[in-house]
């Protein structure tokens, strides 16, 4: 049983943020126990062999703990450090790669029915369907936009089986990038298929090449990054709408006393589009009446929220490490899930109180909640009978205590929006950015994305940004990392006052805040297209790896996050991860990924622990590409 807490106590457990603090203090229910507690509540420090990656349970010989150079110490089939530690990463590539493509395929398959007339949603947005259809080889010359899309579903739908051949977003990045992956036999064939490959490679006794492993998982992670994940976002704009900016709020203080307040959490945009619709439904309005309600105040956490922020201003209750927080305010009176970032303990807080929690995902069910399955050609039936469900708590809800803490923010940068904002009106295009960038007002752009976690002690986003902004970066922003910076002001406009003079001159023109919200973590593909666009337009070189630009993930957490870094580093961008990294365990792999795969992409992974090192190595990232494209005298 996990040790228990009692109230008071918070003081000797890190809690990660002001509102998470003041609900815990407040909370109507005594002996609250959060991943914070469980943290400071462990025994024994996380094993080193597994943080260092040099742990192998790949058969059952071992487990194998490996200390890299004590001959003793290899595995029993003699695999040594570096084998291990690449077959290791690998896995986790394939672990966060099969997460985003398995997003993506339920993406394509409720795009399909809703191009068939059988699901509830619409095609929103036909231009970008048209711009897809163009950028994938399909001619639009008098289709339905119908028609058009089952096209478009069809052949992105069969990229996921492909065994050859390449995939079609693969040809959007610069040429000479394509050359590269071809030249190292790194082009993905299939969405699917490479992840089955990482698995067959890493099985006791296949690969053992740490350079050849490393490939592969290079490979898997453009299949996520220019494959599922770019097919999810696309396909999910043109269903949903592309995002525009969009004002909104964030933090557990988004919750409404008056409201049936229905959080819902996860990654799929399907789901939580469906609530959106059946929130504003008269019967449903009417059921809220019944119990004396004013409505459904329906609020995202972790990257669900993101989704339904960026497209329909929802506002966000919580980041991944507010996920149990949130409901310990008492005052929820359903938490609906799908997949990806739920912990299991939002069972066990939920059942503290009135809060029903509903898992919807076939593939993700868990102890103690109501599954209710959902299937997007009922999309709109089953929202509401999950609506009526809440609607019911309402009358339950006990003693609660609502934070009034939360936060203005604008979100809604798509990579169409940024080109259009940054283009003006009558000439989108990314030029202006790279003039901008050429005379340097602004120095470069730096994504920070990922997940919060809770061994991380401090608010390294918020803290990396500042500095960041104040040294004229522009600031993107994804997943749980925009919602953490969100939270502290810095993805409204007001916040320009903190930019440095170049960076504030140019974005106060325009309206844009300091840091830009792009979305989900599925979205860092927005990134991709971003950079290519940039390296299109002109004047800052021929591929991603010569544009100033880095990324940082200083408080990763999930298997997708590594995936995404992969695809990052491989399309030649430089990554900041922190503060572990799980390849240390070996010397060779170590100098491979922070310095060798930058002779390979152009760009490599990096480590770092306090945000000053974070962003001392991604300002030098900058003034150095900078320098090489002589823009810097
Ligand atoms: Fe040990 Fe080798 Fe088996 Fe891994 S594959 S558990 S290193 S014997
Ligand atoms: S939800 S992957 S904690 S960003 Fe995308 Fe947040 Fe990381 Fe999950």
């Amino acid at each position: 049983t996990s040790r228990r807490f009692k109230k008071g106590n918070e003081s000797e457990v890190l809690i990660q943020t002001e509102t998470n603090r003041e609900v815990l203090k407040n909370a109507p229910v005594e002996n609250i126990v959060t991943a914070a507690h469980r943290v400071a509540g462990r025994s024994v420090e996380p094993c080193l062999f597994g943080q260092g990656g040099t742990c192998c349970r790949n058969c059952n010989m071992g487990p194998c703990q490996i200390i890299d150079g004590v001959e003793q110490m290899i595995g029993v089939c003699g695999a040594d450090a570096s084998t291990v530690a690449a077959r290791n990463f690998a896995r986790i590539v394939a672990g966060g790669a099969a997460s985003h493509m398995d997003h993506a395929r339920g993406v394509v398959m409720a795009f399909l029915a809703t191009a068939k007339g059988e699901a509830p949603y619409e095609i929103k947005d036909g231009i970008k369907l048209r711009q897809v259809a163009m950028s994938i080889g399909i001619d639009v010359a008098e289709k339905s936009k119908e028609d058009l899309a089952i096209e478009v579903g069809e052949k992105l739908m069969a990229e996921f089986g492909q065994q050859e051949g390449g995939l079609s977003f693969v040809k959007r990045a610069p040429k000479p990038r394509q050359e590269l992956w071809k030249k190292l036999g790194i082009g993905p064939r299939g969405v699917d298929r490479e992840i089955t490959e990482i698995m067959h490679r890493t099985h006791m006794g296949v690969d053992q090449h740490y350079e050849n492993l490393l490939f592969q998982a290079a490979r898997t992670a453009l299949a996520d990054g220019w494959g599922a994940s770019m097919i999810a976002t696309e396909l999910s704009d043109v269903m949903f709408g592309t995002p525009v900016p969009i004002r909104s709020r964030v933090d557990i203080g988004v919750l409404k006393e008056d409201e049936v307040n229905v959080t819902v959490h996860g990654h799929e945009p399907i789901l939580a589009e469906a609530l959106g619709m059946a929130a504003r439904d008269p019967e449903i309005l009417e059921e809220c009446k019944k119990v004396g309600a004013k409505g459904i105040n329906l609020a995202g956490v972790c990257c669900t929220g993101n989704e339904i922020l960026m497209r329909k201003g929802f506002p966000i209750a919580g980041s991944f490490i507010q996920q149990e927080v949130v409901l310990a305010t008492g005052a929820v009176e359903a938490m609906v899930v799908d997949v990806q970032c739920i912990m299991q303990n939002v069972s066990r807080v939920a059942e503290q109180f009135h809060t029903e929690l509903i898992t919807t995902s076939d593939k993700a069910k868990i102890p103690g909640a109501t599954h209710i399955s959902f299937d997007e050609h009922r999309a709109l039936d089953i929202a509401k009978e999950i609506l009526k469900r809440a609607i019911k708590k309402f009358p339950e809800r006990g003693k609660h205590f609502v934070p009034v803490r939360s936060m203005d923010v604008v979100a809604g940068f798509s990579h169409e929006t940024i080109n259009y904002m940054l283009g003006g009106r009558f000439r989108a295009s990314y030029k202006p950015l790279n003039d901008n960038i050429i005379n340097g007002r602004i120095r470069g752009v730096a994504a920070i994305v990922g997940c919060d976690n809770y061994r991380v002690t401090e608010e390294m986003h918020v803290e990396i940004a500042k500095e960041l902004i104040a040294n004229d970066v522009l600031v993107l922003v994804t997943g749980c990392a925009a919602t953490s910076i969100g939270r502290t002001g810095l993805l409204s406009p007001e916040a320009l006052d903190q930019a440095g003079p170049g960076l504030r001159e140019v974005l106060e023109a325009v309206g844009c805040p300091p840091v830009l919200h792009m979305g989900s973590c599925v979205d860092n593909s927005r990134i991709l297209i971003a950079a290519t666009e940039m390296v299109r337009t002109g004047g800052l070189g021929e591929d991603i790896y010569q544009l100033p630009a880095v990324g940082a993930a200083p408080q990763w957490m999930s298997e997708k996050a590594v995936a995404i870094g992969q695809y990052f580093v491989s399309s030649g961008v430089d990554v900041v991860f922190g503060p572990t990294f799980p390849i240390t365990g070996s010397k060779v792999v170590s100098d491979y990924c922070f310095n060798k795969m930058k002779d390979v992409y152009g760009g490599s992974w990096h480590l770092a622990k306090k945000p000053s090192e974070f962003v001392n190595i991604m300002v030098d990232t900058i003034n150095q590409a900078r320098k090489d494209l002589g823009i810097d005298k």
